[in-house]
This record gives C-alpha cells, structure tokens and sequence, in this order.
C-alpha cells in the first residue's frame, strides 16, 4: 500500500528535517511511504531545506512549492490532490510541528482497515492536550471542538478541528476536495464535516498533542473566534449532502509546478 504523507509547512525549518527522519525511520511493514511537503514560499528557508531533503532522498521525499502564503486548506488540498495523482492508497495529514506525533500513524493505519477516515483525535477517550495549557485553555478547546460544533454539525466526532486525518484514496476522491471552500482552521471542520455527510466511516484514534517546541505558532485568539462563526457558515453549505453525492473522478491537476528533485 502507497501512504502519502502530506505536511504542510510555513515556517518548519528547524522541525521538518527532524520530522521527515522520524517518519522515514517508522518502515511500516506493508507500506511504501513517500512525503509530500506543500511550502507556501516560507521567509525562514523550509522550501529550500525541503528541496534538499527531496534531493538526498528522491524516492520518499517530494515537494509542492507554492508562491504565496493564501492558507493552511488551500495548502492542503493541493497536497491531498496531488498525492491523489501521484497514486497514494492511504493519504495521511499532519501538522509538520511535532504536535502530531508519528509514533500513532502504525495505530492509525490499522484503524483505516476499518473506516474511510481516521481522526488522531485530542477529545476521545485516551486523548490529551498539552500539560502545560492552562484549565481554561483546556476547557475552552473542549467545549469548541467536543460541544460546540459537534452540536451545531450534529457529529459523533469530537476533534473537529483536529488536522491530524488519515484518509482512503477513496474516501478523498468522494469529497470533491475543490469544492471545500473554508481556508485556515475551519478548513479541518469542513472537510471532515463533508465526509460525514457524504456517509464516510470516520473512527478517532486517541492522541497526546504536545505543544510546538520549535518555531514560531501561527494561531491566536482571532483565528479561533472566526473559526466558532464560520462554523454555521460550514454547517449551511454541507446539510444537504448525502451518500448520493459522492465524486467518482479525481479532480483537476492544480499544480503549476511541481519541484522534485
Ligand atoms: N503551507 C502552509 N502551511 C501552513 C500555513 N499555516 C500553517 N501552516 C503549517 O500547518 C501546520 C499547522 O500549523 P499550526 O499548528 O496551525 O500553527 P501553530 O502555529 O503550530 O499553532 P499552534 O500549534 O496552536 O501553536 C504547521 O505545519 C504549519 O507550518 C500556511 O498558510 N501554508
Ligand atoms: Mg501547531
């Protein structure tokens, strides 16, 4: 089976060298496994880092250079749809931050033998934040993701804002990937909203998500508050989808360019 990890980075350049030896080192029995990094042109160098690591191992490593920073879902929607032609069974995607940790992607695997997704998932049982957020940090993240949305999308699952999505092949070609049209974090609850309603299988992993300890962090309290909105917005476009509705074909190409090395 062909596993495409797709990382989105904007400004990795001290993680995505650890990370990508982390995830070569995992050789998962059965898996052929290939990276796929999507770089929107980061002022800290990820891209050309990325470039050298894609030229030291051409075979696991690709990478999506994209011009300008225009958002975490265009990112990775790019990534997904090229991994999509690049013929992956299994498209996986992860934060390039640590956060999301590979050590759970054996574990996520055998939960896909299953389902048609699978959520690494903070708010299941088992699943934990970092120890260092304060009680209200904590609660509040809780009550958007486990509450707050799953009432609003009426959803059995309770990370909705996770991006840590272990995908069939299958499952991403039914969504019609252009057709999500959220950018930044609401991106995470349209996607995995549209599957649901589409009558995807969706099972959560349970997952520690440690802060970042390298590099900056790109969220703050604004992002979240217009996540909280837009989650009507989301809710309004998607209600009527139905199993019926699934995509069969793959998408257009989006590349301008691809870079490998
Ligand atoms: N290509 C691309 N990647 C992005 C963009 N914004 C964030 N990322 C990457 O997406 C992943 C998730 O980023 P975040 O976790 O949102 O940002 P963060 O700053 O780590 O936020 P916290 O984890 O809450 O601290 C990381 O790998 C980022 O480098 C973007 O606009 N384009
Ligand atoms: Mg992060």
């Amino acid at each position: 089976m062909k596993l495409t990890i797709v990382l989105p980075t904007y400004n990795e350049a001290e993680n995505l060298p650890l990370l990508v030896t982390a995830l070569m080192d995992l050789k998962i029995p059965g898996i052929e496994q290939h990276v796929l990094v999507v770089d929107d042109n980061s002022p800290d160098g990820t891209g050309e880092i990325a470039d050298d690591l894609a030229a030291e191992f051409p075979e696991w490593v690709q990478v999506l250079h994209r011009e300008t920073k225009d958002g975490l879902g265009k990112a990775i929607i790019e990534g997904l749809i090229v991994a999509l032609y690049d013929g992956a069974d299994y498209v996986l995607q992860m934060d390039a931050d640590f956060s999301h940790q590979p050590k759970y992607i054996p574990q996520m695997i055998k939960a896909l033998e299953n389902c048609d997704m699978v959520q690494g998932s903070r708010y299941t049982t088992g699943g934990s934040v970092d120890d260092s957020w304060a009680w209200w940090r904590k609660l509040l993240s809780w009550f958007a993701n486990s509450v707050y949305l799953r009432a609003i999308l009426r959803s059995h699952v309770k990370d909705l804002t996770g991006g840590f999505k272990l995908w069939q092949r299958d499952t991403l070609i039914g969504i019609d990937l252009p057709s999500i049209k959220s950018n930044g974090y609401i991106f995470q609850v349209e996607i995995t909203y549209a599957a649901l309603q589409l009558g995807y299988k969706i099972v959560e992993v349970p997952i520690h998500f440690p802060d970042r300890n390298r590099g900056e962090s790109k969220m703050s309290f604004l992002v979240q508050y217009e996540a909280a909105l837009r989650a009507f917005q989301v809710w309004w476009r998607r209600r009527n989808l139905s199993a019926a509705q699934r995509a069969t074909e793959l998408p257009p190409h989006p590349l301008k360019e691809i870079a490998v090395a």
